[in-house]
């Protein structure tokens, strides 16, 4: 924690981000104490980063191809054999859960945590329940519980632990539910330099989904992951409500393959699907996010007519957690997404957001770890069975296709 304004107008001088304690002599004392509070945790990674975005350095192009994927016949002709080796593993507590739950889920418009969701008609059915109905099944056939790690933002954390608190975890053993929160990132204009949401306050928010280790570490669960024998973490999405968690059958392939990691994707439904793409970069399993996917790659096909990049990742991952720990060091890359930012407007004395983009949020992205393991079982599954994402108010990916798809499978909602 930073003691006085002196120290962090060194720090900001530094950074030349100085103009952040313009307003600060007409802040309150709490005020003072937030925005130094903020000043002390403001990691100059993403600053260094926007410094090299337009450079003429530009990382390395990696040579892109196609990655083969283990189809759903080929798993299905060997389900037994992957059952069976991710049962064993699971009944000796090798593998854990780690639900990425701290995105803000502004594209569906809900004003809580995205997982507080209630897409239930006849009955509540919400998303967190459904993460935790799906959890249960596999721990049942573990035939024990399986741990959980939540991870949270700053802006939904509170919300979430009491929600869950009072839904009794949806029946789980909370002794087996643990929370922790991911870091946050500033926001910055055009020139990069940080925006004051407030004259007391920086503009900032989640750091993307790809922290999640980072921040899990951080906040102390490394010793009990050792204590528990936990060598694979599950990590998913919040907003599938059809996904299988610590699904045994996904679990067991990837340890028959002998691969560190394991990536859970879908045929694509079109080449325009808003769902990263499964490819080898440089030689190493990679992804690249839909809205970084050239037409080209988009379209791309092979010699049998097929669609080059044809599986699209339902961010549904396995890693194991030794590989992690040499790869998360080698420092991932920074996205810049163009968002429209509430910044302070000192003319009219309010806190103003713009219709259109004004700055960059930084996010870091799951995915991109991929590209320093050493390999990844791309694991197909099939859409209708295990991808019903909950993203959008209306239209595609949205409570109305999710309800018809739990229906499908047959889920009373
Ligand atoms: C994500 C994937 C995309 C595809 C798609 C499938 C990434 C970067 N993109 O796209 O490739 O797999 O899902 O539906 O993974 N989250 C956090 N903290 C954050 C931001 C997000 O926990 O700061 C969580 C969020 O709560 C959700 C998940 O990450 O569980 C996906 O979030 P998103 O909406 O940013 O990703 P999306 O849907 O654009």
């Amino acid at each position: 924690m930073l003691q006085t304004y002196e120290q962090a107008e060194k720090k900001l001088k530094a950074l030349g981000q100085e103009h952040l304690l313009r307003y600060y002599a007409e802040l309150s004392e709490d005020g003072k104490a937030q925005l130094l509070s903020q000043i002390d945790e403001l990691d100059e990674v993403y600053l260094d980063a926007f410094s090299k975005k337009d450079s003429l350095s530009l990382p390395e192009q990696k040579e892109i191809t196609p990655i083969d994927v283990m189809c759903a016949a080929e798993i299905e002709s060997r389900r037994e054999e992957f059952l069976a080796r991710g049962i064993s593993a699971a009944k000796e507590g090798k593998i854990a859960a780690v639900l990425l739950a701290g995105g803000m889920g502004t594209r569906l418009g809900a004003d809580g945590p995205k997982g507080t969701v209630d897409i239930g008609v006849t009955r509540h059915v919400y998303i967190f329940q459904r993460i935790f109905e799906n959890l249960s099944e596999s721990a049942d056939a573990a035939g024990r519980s399986l741990h959980l790690f939540i991870m949270t933002s700053e802006s939904n954390h509170d919300e979430t632990v009491s929600f869950l608190k009072e839904h009794r975890y949806f029946g789980y053993d909370p002794e087996y539910v643990h929370f922790y929160r991911q870091e946050m990132a500033p926001a910055v204009d055009r020139s990069g330099r940080i925006i004051l949401e407030s004259r007391g306050r920086i503009a900032s928010s989640p750091n993307g989904n790809g922290g999640w280790f980072r921040s899990l570490l951080k906040a102390g669960y490394g010793s009990l992951i050792e204590d528990q024998g936990i060598e694979w973490l599950n990590v998913f999405s919040v907003d599938n409500v059809l996904q299988r968690i610590c699904d045994p059958v996904f679990f067991g392939a990837v340890l028959e393959s002998g691969l560190p990691s394991g990536s859970k994707v879908v045929a694509k439904s079109s080449p325009e699907e808003r769902v990263g793409v499964m490819c080898n970069k440089g030689g190493r399993p990679a992804v690249v996010e839909y809205y970084e996917l050239t037409d080209s790659m988009r379209y791309e096909k092979r010699p049998d007519g097929s669609y080059a990049y044809y599986y699209g990742v339902i961010l549904n991952y396995l890693f194991r957690i030794r590989d992690l720990e040499e790869a998360d060091g080698k420092g991932m890359p920074i996205h810049f997404a163009d968002k429209s930012i509430a910044a302070w407007d000192p003319v009219s004395g309010q806190t103003v957001k713009s219709k259109e983009p004004n700055g960059w949020k930084f996010e870091y992205f799951i995915f991109d770890i991929l590209n320093s393991l050493d390999g990844c079982l791309p694991f197909e599954v099939i859409r209708d069975r295990e991808f019903a994402p909950v993203k959008n108010a209306s239209g595609p990916d949205s409570p109305e296709t999710a309800r018809e798809l739990l229906r499908k499978n047959g889920i009373e909602i």
